[in-house]
């Protein structure tokens, strides 16, 4: 099977990085690809992006060596089977809140007795290798979103699941449950407090932590706590912030 370079880094004590595809839009997302990010997210939450639009999403990754991943839009077994099966090498699931909740995610992405995925990795199989189903529950990311007061509540009991890799940290969702003000990138003391908890309970527990960032700054500074995978940028605000400042810079009239 091919390996997941992601596994490969975290093996080594390295951060990876990723690009942020919230847009419907294939070869958009091959130029993500493209950029040198150790993976492109193709997010199914918030993304504009429905089930076969994923699937084109991954092949245009697949392009590339940059590590295809996935958001699935809740913890539901249906969709997050059918991106694996569509070549999906790591999911992020949103809204975890509890241990129970995370032992489920990480049943949906690992074949049995691992957990109670079923077999038919269509296109998995054409991106990996024959021996994808032998060696997917070994070489297949999975992390859970702490982004909820009971998933603040409930950390360690999450950060213990086996089989999880790790955690990924939502920062607007995260600001949200502690009455802070949502965004990424936050300097909000309380948000920040609440980050460098999730990361230290998931370094107790031998789990990666990654987090959404907007800026390479705020993703380095968060590299150097001790992220494991960083988001540096996605599409829509690519599209949005630079014509706004070019044209911001003409005096046109
Ligand atoms: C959040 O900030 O809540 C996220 O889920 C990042 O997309
Ligand atoms: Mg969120």
């Amino acid at each position: 099977m091919r390996p997941n370079k992601l596994k490969q880094l975290w093996a080594e004590g390295k951060a990876a990085t990723n690009v942020w595809a919230s847009l419907n839009a294939p070869v958009a997302t091959e130029a993500l690809a493209h950029s040198g990010a150790d993976a492109v997210v193709v997010d199914l939450q918030h993304g504009m992006i429905g089930e076969s639009d994923a699937i084109h999403m991954l092949q245009a990754i697949s392009t590339t060596d940059t590590v295809p991943f996935a958001r699935c839009p809740w913890n539901e077994p249906g969709i997050i089977m059918k991106l694996l099966d569509g070549g999906a090498y790591g999911i992020i699931c949103p809204m975890i809140n509890t241990a129970e909740e995370a032992a489920r995610f990480v049943s949906y992405c690992k074949y049995p007795p691992d957990g109670q995925r079923s077999s038919g990795p269509v296109r998995a199989t054409m991106y990996a290798g024959a021996d994808y189903v032998a060696n997917a529950n070994a070489e297949i990311v999975t992390l859970a979103m702490i982004e909820t007061k009971a998933g603040l509540d409930n950390l360690d009991a999450i950060c213990a699941t086996p089989g999880l890799d790790g955690v990924f940290i939502g920062p607007s969702d995260l600001a949200l449950a502690l009455g802070r003000k949502p965004g990424p990138d936050s300097e909000d003391p309380v948000t920040l407090e609440a980050i460098d908890r999730i990361l230290a309970a998931a370094k107790a527990a031998g789990k990666v932590t990654g987090i959404f960032c907007a800026s390479s700054e705020y993703a380095q500074r968060m590299i150097d706590k001790g992220m494991a995978f960083v988001t540096v940028t996605n599409d829509v605000s690519l599209l949005m912030k630079v014509p706004a400042q070019m044209i911001a810079a003409l005096k046109v009239r």
